[in-house]
């Protein structure tokens, strides 16, 4: 059987299992794997202090999504596991990555630690919650030293789905097709916007 027709009779199911036992193993390099493609270069490393931030984080991977980005994502502690956060950041530019972005809540030393770690950009994002609800990890995440900036958002949902957006903008500056989404992506805000406003033009007049 020729080269291609091996590929092509390749089990997809396989692939996707040996890929995935792959990532089991080597955590800290994870190859994603998609339907339209078997491996992609993750250029987006999205590190959460806790699974229990994962519900705000998905916004955060929506966003990508929709941009077409190639990201990994994984749950590590600047301090339950200093050490694997220490072993995700290390190297990360060798593997592809072009900038992290780093969410924690309550004492949210993570994005600072991820930024000691790398000279990539690096997008903290405040998570709410806690005592404080969130402005205590606002404030952890904001108040860094001259010399290791964070580009901190605002702090849950919004927050999440920005750093996704200035993470998409920092790629699209070496990315003429990225820079287009992004003014489509305006355009379209901006008409949707227009629509409401025509919706809420068309209530007033039977008020
Ligand atoms: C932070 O502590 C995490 O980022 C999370 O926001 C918060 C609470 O973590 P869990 O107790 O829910 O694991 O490190």
């Amino acid at each position: 059987m020729p080269a291609a027709g091996k590929i092509a009779a390749f089990p997809v199911e396989t692939a996707y299992g040996l890929v995935a036992d792959a990532a089991n193993q080597s955590a800290f390099h994870r190859t994603s794997v998609t339907k339209e493609k078997l491996t992609m270069e993750a250029k987006v490393l999205i590190i959460m202090g806790s699974d229990s931030d994962y519900p705000v984080l998905e916004e955060t991977a929506k966003v990508l999504k929709q941009f077409g980005v190639p990201f990994a994502m994984h749950v590590s502690s600047a301090h339950r596991s200093p050490r694997k956060t220490e072993e995700l950041v290390s190297g990360a530019a060798d593997r592809g990555i072009q900038v992290f972005i780093a969410a924690a809540g309550v004492a949210a030393h993570l994005p600072g630690v991820v930024a000691a770690g790398t000279t990539l950009p690096v997008i903290g994002v405040p998570m709410g919650g806690g005592a404080l609800n969130g402005v205590d990890a606002l404030y952890s995440i904001v108040q860094m030293p001259g010399g290791i900036p964070v580009a901190s958002m605002a702090i849950g949902k919004s927050g999440a789905k920005n750093a996704g957006i200035l993470a998409v903008q920092i790629l699209a500056l070496s990315d003429q097709e990225l820079a287009k989404k992004l003014l489509s992506y305006r355009e379209q805000m901006a008409a949707e916007v227009e629509r409401k406003d025509r919706e809420l033009q068309e209530l007033l007049k039977s008020v």
